[in-house]
This record gives structure tokens, sequence and C-alpha cells, in this order.
């Protein structure tokens, strides 16, 4: 039975994560930030009564990092623990680079004193393309657009690429595209959608306030993606893999196929800060452009080229575009609706 330590496990992906390998028989161990929660709650919102352990540690406290590799000796570490909102990271820029960037820095010192034979699976992003033109693969050059994707870029090619190249050591990045499911965290745009759609729907809400309706991503299902993390830990050498779909799709078509499955339909008018969403059966505005949710600087067009995934992983994923967006929004009008 092999073990594994996943830092970031009461997120959407290291939920994910942790079935899958329980699925597949391996030991799970959670790296949970001390708080006043109790991180099991979190947990079983996700997972149910899971036979996960938990080790309290914080990607900022070496001496928790390294209590927690001395205890466990895990073979392979999943390190998904990050401040992962882009937007926050302009606003608390320092906390971004201590998690994001000091944080995997840590890690990898740690691996090499208290669990040298450990493979380590780092969550890099797409967003360290930034305003490179798609699509993009692994040989596109990076250009980050916000401390979010700096803070990833550096910690990728610090401690990722330049430990294995200097020190040796099995480490290997996945730059993930945008995914997604029902667990996503609220104040991204696909969830942040789902739910006010849902509500809309329910007369429990107005309106919908976006940002940036042109930008487009890749976005594809958490649940297909955690499947490349492991296949990612299971290579001959360590490597770096772009995952995502190769299909993109702007805002404003997730908020259409959103609304389409909850049986509504939007017309649009006007342009920019300007542009409203109109429900075509009540003729009422409900989406409108806000700009406090526009970002100082972006990355628009995000679109991976996986072809050394499909290749040398034999990985594809297995949920589409529609069946993704059917997917969150009807698991939240179901949710939304059990509370009315
Ligand atoms: P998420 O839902 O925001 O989860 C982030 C996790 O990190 C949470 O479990 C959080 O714990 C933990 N965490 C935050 N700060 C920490 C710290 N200082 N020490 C220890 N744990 C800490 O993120 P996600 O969507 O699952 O993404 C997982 C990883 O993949 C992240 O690194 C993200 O940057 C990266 N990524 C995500 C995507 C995507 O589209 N989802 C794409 C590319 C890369 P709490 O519960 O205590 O807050
Ligand atoms: O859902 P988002 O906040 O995700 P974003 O910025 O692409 O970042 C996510 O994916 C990255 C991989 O590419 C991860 F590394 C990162 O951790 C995170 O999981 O925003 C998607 C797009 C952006 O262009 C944003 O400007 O939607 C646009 N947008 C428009 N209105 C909005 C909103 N984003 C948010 N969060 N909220 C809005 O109201």
């Amino acid at each position: 039975m092999k073990t594994a330590l996943i830092t970031g496990i009461t997120g959407q992906d290291g939920s994910y994560l942790a079935e899958y390998l329980l699925s597949l028989g391996y030991a799970v161990y959670g790296f949970v930030r001390p708080s006043s929660f109790d991180p099991n709650e979190k947990l079983e919102d996700f997972l149910g009564k899971t036979p996960v352990k938990l080790v309290y540690g914080d990607l900022r406290d070496l001496t928790s990092i390294e209590r927690a590799l001395r205890e466990i000796k895990p073979d392979e570490i999943y390190n998904l623990a990050a401040q992962s909102h882009v937007g926050v990271s302009f606003k608390a820029p320092e906390t971004t680079w201590e998690i994001n960037y000091h944080g995997v820095g840590r890690l990898v010192h740690a691996i090499m004193h208290e669990a040298p034979n450990a493979r380590l699976y780092q969550a890099s992003t797409s967003e360290m393309f930034g305003s490179s033109p798609p699509p993009q693969s692994e040989t596109t050059p990076f250009h980050p657009v916000s401390p979010y994707a700096e803070a990833k870029m550096r910690a990728h090619l610090d401690f990722i690429v330049g430990y294995r190249e200097r020190e040796n050591r099995w480490n290997a990045s996945g730059i993930l595209f945008n995914h997604e499911s029902p667990r996503r965290g609220k104040t991204f745009v696909t969830r942040k959608i789902t739910i006010a759609l849902s509500k809309i729907k329910l007369g429990v809400q107005d309106i919908l306030e976006l940002g940036n309706l042109d930008a487009k991503r890749d976005w594809g299902f958490a649940g297909d993606y955690v499947k490349a993390m492991h296949k990612i830990l299971q290579q001959p050498v360590p490597k770096d893999y772009v995952i995502g779909t190769g299909e993109y799709h702007s805002v404003r078509d997730f908020v259409n196929a959103a609304a389409k499955t909850l049986d509504m339909s939007i017309t649009w008018e006007g342009t920019g800060a300007n542009e409203i969403g109109i429900d075509t059966k009540t003729g009422k505005v409900i989406v409108r452009v806000n700009r406090e949710f526009f970002r100082p600087t972006e990355t628009s067009d995000l679109l991976a080229d996986p072809t050394r995934a499909h290749n040398e992983l034999d990985w594809k994923p297995e949920v589409n575009f529609g069946q993704l967006v059917e997917m969150m929004s009807q698991s939240d009008f179901q949710k939304i609706q059990k509370t009315l």
C-alpha cells in the first residue's frame, strides 16, 4: 500500500484526489491548517466519513511541514495548498507569495531532509502563461500578469524545475487549466454563475454582477484532472505536463450554457461595461457588468494544447463543457431549492 500526503485537501481538488487515491488503495493523509473550525466538518461535506487521516500544519510553518513528513514518510506528496484566487492576489500579494512561493520552497527543502525518496507533485497553473497567445503547451513562454501567477511561476522554475535539474529531486508540475465542479469555491466565476442563476430562477436573487465577460477559459472537470495528477507521479522520469481539454469558451458562453440547463435564455445588449443580459422570458435585466470584478491586469485567452498528456500519460478528459455546466447548475439548483 502506498502512502500519499495531500496539502490543500480541504479544497476542491484535494477532496477529489483523496477520493481517487483511496479508491486505488492508498493510505491518504491530509495536511490541514489549524483553525477554529473542525477540518473534518469541511471534508465531510465533500467526502462523507472517508478514512483520511489529518495532520495539522501550514505551508508558512516549516516545523509543521517537517513534523508531518517525519511522521508520515509519504511515498507521494501532492502540493495543492495555495492562496488560489487570482483576483485576491492583487489585494493580498504578500500572503499569496508567502504561501504559493515560499511555501513550496519550505516543502521542497523539508522533503530533502525528512522524506528524500518521496515524489512531489506541484499544482502549477495555466495562469503562468498569462499574456502568451493560445494555444499554450509545455514549450509556450511564461508571461504572468498577476501576483498569483508570478508566485506560481517562480515556484515552478526555482523549486520544481530547479531542484529537479540541480539536486536530482523527483519533482513534477501539472500545469493545469481551469477545472471546476460542484465543489468549486463560490467566488470563482463558474460557481458564482451557477449559484446566481439558480437563485434567480428560484426567485431569491435579482441580478448577477460579473467582470470581464470576454475572458476565455479552457474549463474541464476537476474529477478528471486529479487522475492526471496521479498519472504524472507514476511516470518513469519526472516531467511537467499541460492538462486541459483543448477547447475554450468565454465567460458569457458559460452564462448562456448555465441558463440553458436551467431552462432560461438570455438576450445580450450593449457593450463593455454597459453590457446587460436580459431574461428572454420575463424581460428583466438579470446580468450586469460591475467594474469591481475587473482585475488590474487580465489573462484573457487560455487554451490548452494537451498533446503531451494525451501521448505520454494516456490521459483525456471524460466530462465535456456541456456536461460540466449541467452538473454544476443542477447541483446548485437542487441544493438551493432544498433550503427554501
Ligand atoms: P482551493 O479549493 O482554493 O483549495 C486551496 C487549499 O489550500 C485549501 O485546502 C486551503 O485550506 C489550502 N491552503 C491555503 N493556504 C494554506 C496554507 N498556508 N497552508 C496549508 N494549506 C493552505 O483550490 P483548488 O481549486 O482545489 O486548487 C488546488 C491547487 O491547484 C491550488 O494550488 C491552485 O492554485 C492550483 N490550480 C487550480 C486550478 C483550478 O482551476 N482549480 C488550476 C490550476 C492550478 P483551507 O480550507 O484552510 O482554506
Ligand atoms: O473563475 P476565475 O476567478 O478563475 P481564474 O482567474 O481563471 O483562476 C482559476 O484558474 C487558474 C487556472 O487558469 C488557477 F490557477 C486559479 O487558482 C483559479 O482556480 O476567473 C475566470 C475568468 C477571469 O478572466 C475573470 O476575470 O472570469 C473572469 N470573471 C468575470 N467576472 C470573473 C468574474 N471572475 C470572478 N472570480 N468573478 C467574477 O465576477
